[in-house]
């Protein structure tokens, strides 16, 4: 069987990085995407040795920015057969009485509207060659809301919308949607929910051991690798030590 294309967003760090190592070693051809630049060409000399790369850098806030990257891709590279939209995260952890604004936007305008900008360039393809997976990447913040979680919650649960809205709008196109909703994983997310503040940043995986990118990579692999009748819909994944949103047994 041909190698398949899978596109994945924010692969510089965290969850899209770990995801970008597997695939490489699992018969997927990569597009790589995110916007710091150094970051993807390391990567992908790293992961050239194991299969075909291509890196795209942009701003999934930036519309244009967004379409000029996706457009211009060449020959077979313009077929992605499995689109990840994985980039964004949270900025910020205010009530919503004294919220950032900048922040409100700049979750809103990547998680919500990014996810959106880059799917409108990729599914059209596969709606027409009648085939693709598409994996968003939601949180248990798109189903429960947690203090100070209020804009990031919400932009998790319009990613929650959009999967269902897609599974439907794509479905006679026969094009697979898989939505996956982590919960505490350990990776650049509270570092940039939290501007750097490293104390507050490694707070939430204090006296826990927290999923690692490479889980929920395993399990997007699980997904993409299920006979072409099968679809894995929607997933919830924790560490052992959390509950849900909010309950989390710590050691001390
Ligand atoms: P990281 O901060 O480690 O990685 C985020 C990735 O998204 C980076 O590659 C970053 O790349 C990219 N990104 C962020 N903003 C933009 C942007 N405006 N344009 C393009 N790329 C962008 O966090 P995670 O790996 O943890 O997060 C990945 C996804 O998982 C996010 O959607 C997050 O909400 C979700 N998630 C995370 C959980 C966690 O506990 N960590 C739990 C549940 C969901 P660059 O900066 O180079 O552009
Ligand atoms: C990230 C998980 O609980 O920090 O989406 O919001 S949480």
């Amino acid at each position: 069987m041909a190698k398949r294309i899978a596109l994945i967003t924010g692969a510089t760090a965290g969850i899209g990085e770990a995801i970008a190592r597997l695939l490489a070693a699992h018969d997927f051809k990569l597009i790589l995407c995110g916007r710091r630049a150094d970051r993807l060409q390391r990567l992908s000399e790293e992961l050239s040795h194991k299969t075909e790369v291509q890196t795209l850098v942009f701003d999934v806030r930036r519309r244009k920015e967004v379409s000029d990257a996706l457009q211009s891709l060449k020959g077979q590279w313009q077929k992605v057969d499995v689109l990840i939209n994985n980039a964004g995260g949270a900025h910020g952890l205010d009530p919503i009485q004294s919220g950032n604004v900048d922040d409100w936007e700049a979750m809103i305008d990547a998680n919500v509207k990014g996810l959106l900008y880059v799917s409108r360039e990729i599914l059209p393809g596969m709606v027409e060659r009648k085939s693709g997976h598409v994996i968003n990447i939601g949180s248990i913040a798109g189903r429960e809301v947690y203090a100070g979680g209020n804009v990031y919650c919400a932009s998790k649960f319009a990613v929650d919308a959009l999967s269902r809205g897609m599974r439907i709008d794509l479905n006679a196109a026969g094009v697979k949607v898989t939505q996956v909703n982590p919960g505490l994983v350990e990776t650049e997310f509270s570092k940039v929910r939290f501007k750097g503040d490293e104390a507050r940043a490694a707070a939430p995986y204090h006296g826990l051991q927290p999923l690692r990118g490479e889980d929920i990579a395993d399990l997007i692999l699980f997904a993409l690798t299920r006979p072409p009748h099968v679809v894995v819909a929607d997933l919830v994944v924790f560490p052992v030590a959390q509950a849900s949103a909010t309950v989390v047994k710590r050691e001390s």
